[in-house]
């Protein structure tokens, strides 16, 4: 199967960490959403990025269906979301969270570098990392034990992590909130994150 999407996405790289974790084979498509724009539309006629091209030819979109899909392939023992129950729902409302401050923070970059300067709205940005910040900081309140299994809500809240702090320098110091510096550095030390490092954030741009 092909991976398709760079790694400074956290919806690509939610993907491609569970796809690591759950022994998964796979092949990355790096093409870019943005300067590869035409080609990406071919994939996804969405145009955006992931998508998961499996072994038959089918494609899949939107990480939110891919990862239901990896987690039917594996089977309740093994699927990153519980299958049912208060777990499913406690595990839902934490990724909820950390994928709505993924939107808020990747809605301050479209607008700062996509939008014109002469079209940018200040209030619209300001509004953004409010909402932004109240996501980071409902996270923070929920209870992250060292020993839990990893799943969804811990690969999603690190990815968020590692965008936010990519992204938007002054969102997410190191310190803010020690419960979820915590959840970064368990993560980002296993060899799952370490082979989807995003090392820069490249700048969206509609050119
Ligand atoms: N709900 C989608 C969101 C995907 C998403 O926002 N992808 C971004 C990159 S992280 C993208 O493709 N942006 C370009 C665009 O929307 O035009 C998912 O979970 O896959």
């Amino acid at each position: 199967m092909i991976l398709v999407g760079q790694y400074d996405s956290p919806y690509t790289r939610r993907v491609a960490v569970s796809l690591h974790l759950l022994g998964f084979d796979f092949e990355h498509d790096k093409r870019s959403v943005f300067a590869d724009f035409d080609s990406m539309r071919t994939t996804n006629p969405l145009g955006r990025i992931p998508s998961l091209i499996l072994d038959d030819g089918t494609t899949l979109i939107d990480s939110a269906a891919i990862l239901d899909w990896l987690d039917q392939q594996v089977g309740p023992e093994r699927a990153l979301l519980p299958p049912n129950g208060p777990a499913r729902q406690q595990a839902l409302q934490c990724v909820a969270l950390a994928s709505g401050t993924i939107d808020k923070v990747m809605g301050i970059g479209y607008e700062r570098h996509i939008r014109p300067e002469r079209y940018r709205w200040p209030d619209w940005i300001t509004r953004c990392r409010t909402q932004a910040e109240g996501g980071l900081a409902g996270l923070a309140r929920l209870s992250w034990p060292a020993d839990e299994r990893l799943g969804q809500p811990w690969i999603t809240t690190a990815c968020m992590m590692r965008y936010v702090r990519l992204a938007v320098h002054d969102l997410l110091p190191r310190g803010r909130y020690p419960a979820l510096d915590a959840v970064s550095d368990r993560c980002e030390a296993l060899p799952a994150f370490k082979a989807t490092w995003p090392a820069d954030y490249v700048v969206p741009s509609s050119a």
